[in-house]
């Protein structure tokens, strides 16, 4: 075999967030959460956007988080098949309004409490280590309601209060956390990253910007009691990463990518570096923002900064201040983005681009000096079932292989790398679209886009291959 650059005890597995995998969206006492309000179609879209019109799931609308894939009573049987794979990490999320249904209840709920700990105890038996998501896209519908969700300084109490309850709760369970997925979402996708609903004439960079202070606040909270709590836990941010490459050497597209992508790093540095940056003062004060601070909040920041920094990685992104070029937009992509004429694209529009993967792996590292953690990565594509219930996802493991040999060339280039959870290693419900059909896994769900299907699971050829190369320690690709 040939020698491996990856670390001993590199975490390999998968990732999956709670909300696209167990259905079962009001069993166990379960309160409605902010993704149940997502129905499939472009209603989708406007409502991710922060235009919601009603605060219950509409009669006759399709909402995939309902049933997902039904993981909630078939984690075992997943799970068995991850070990099988050799998974050595999933990272998960806790569903808040499993835990919490309204959010802000004054006592737990048992039932959703006992769920996570059949999950994570079935994890260990296999020896895979649960890597946990605190807030993955999902806010219980009953703050959003009565609190304006993240817009309200008062949800920094309330998952201050759900932090704590599960680190009590799983302290002896879980040793890797995570305060919110892809924080800098909330700039993008208002509704998905923190609940936000705006109302007509609203300043809506204004109110981003007060619950980006909310969450960033929240998060340091949650540092803070993590490291008291479960002095043994590693706890880190979660960005959704991706270059942006200047379209040309021109100064000013080069000084527009890099405001692009200060954009993102925004978060982390106050996450990682504890304060706000210079660039984002000048921002707020360009724009006549005010965020309200409250007294402390400032040493809160600086003195709980993140552990790790975890991130998504699926694309690259590409800018230009040409008016010409700007006007060629990809189509597809959450993040703004001009046609990269050297990449190809996946059939949802996105780059394929291992090389920046690399580059953005060194960019973190430069920036932070602290270990990372490639929570995200894949390949979003259709795959067909053939009728002997195979599926030959040759250019899955093409995507797969070229991203995980640039992270290799990130290693050598002395880049920290503690593990690697590829996104949905079974097909689960697409966060941007609602669809079955947009598949990541490994292992094939039978489930349309309707929801019809017989949920049952099947080996993709990419199952084998990835199987390998855990067991090879990433040195067989
Ligand atoms: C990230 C999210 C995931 C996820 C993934 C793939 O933004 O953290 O929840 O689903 O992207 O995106 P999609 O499902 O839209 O293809």
């Amino acid at each position: 075999m040939s020698k491996s650059t990856f670390p001993e005890n590199f975490l390999w597995g998968g990732a999956i967030a709670a909300n696209q995998a167990e259905g079962a969206y009001l069993e166990g006492g379960k309160g409605l959460t902010t993704v149940d309000l997502l129905p499939t179609g472009p209603k989708r879209f406007e409502i991710m956007l922060g235009n919601l019109e009603s605060f219950t799931p509409i009669e006759g609308e399709f909402y995939p988080s309902h049933e997902a894939i039904d993981f909630y009573h078939r984690f075992k049987e997943d799970i068995a098949l991850f070990a099988d794979m050799g998974f050595k990490a999933l990272r998960v999320s806790i569903a808040w309004a499993r835990i919490f249904p309204n959010g802000n209840d004054e006592k737990p709920n048992e039932a959703g409490l006992k769920f996570y700990d059949d999950l994570f105890d079935e994890l260990l038996k296999h020896g895979i280590e649960p890597v946990v998501t605190i807030a993955h896209f999902d806010v219980p519908v009953h703050l959003v309601k009565e609190y304006g969700s993240w817009r309200n300084r008062e949800l920094v109490t309330f998952f201050e209060t759900y932090a704590k309850t599960i680190f009590k709760r799983y302290k002896n369970k879980v040793k890797y956390w995570m305060t919110f997925n892809e924080i800098n979402m909330l700039l993008h996708l208002p509704f998905v990253g923190a609940g936000l609903v705006f109302k007509e004439g609203e300043n809506k960079k204004q109110i981003q910007y007060q619950a980006a202070h909310h969450q960033l606040v929240a998060s340091a909270l949650a540092v803070k009691a993590c490291h008291e709590m479960i002095p043994d836990a590693k706890i880190g941010c979660m960005l959704a990463a991706g270059m942006t490459y200047p379209y040309t050497c021109h100064p000013d597209d080069v000084f527009d990518a890099m405001e692009r992508d200060r954009e993102s790093f925004f978060f982390i540095d106050v996450q990682s570096r504890g304060e706000y940056p210079g660039y984002a003062k000048r921002f707020f004060e360009d724009h006549g923002l005010t965020i309200e601070m409250e007294q402390g909040d400032e040493e809160l920041l600086k003195a709980n900064t993140v552990d790790y920094i975890g991130f998504s990685y699926y694309a690259s992104r590409a800018t230009s201040t040409d008016p010409e070029v700007l006007s060629k937009q990809t189509a597809g992509n959450v993040f703004a983005s001009v046609e990269n004429p050297y990449l190809e694209k996946s059939e949802w529009g996105w780059t394929i681009d291992p090389k920046g993967f690399r580059i953005t792996a060194n960019q973190l590292y430069d920036r932070y000096q602290k270990p990372l953690f490639v929570v995200e990565n894949g390949l979003g594509a259709v795959d067909e079932l053939s009728a002997t219930g195979e599926v030959d996802d040759e250019y899955r493991i093409d995507y797969l292989k070229k991203h995980i040999a640039e992270m290799g060339e990130a290693i050598k280039d002395g880049v920290e790398i503690i593990g690697y959870t590829s996104w949905g290693p079974i097909d689960i419900v697409s966060a941007s679209s609602g669809e079955m059909k947009k598949r990541y896994g490994y292992i094939y769900v039978d489930k349309d886009n309707n929801g019809n299907g017989t949920l049952k699971r099947y080996k993709k050829k990419s199952y084998d291959w990835y199987k390998k190369v855990i067991e090879s320690n990433g040195a067989e690709l």
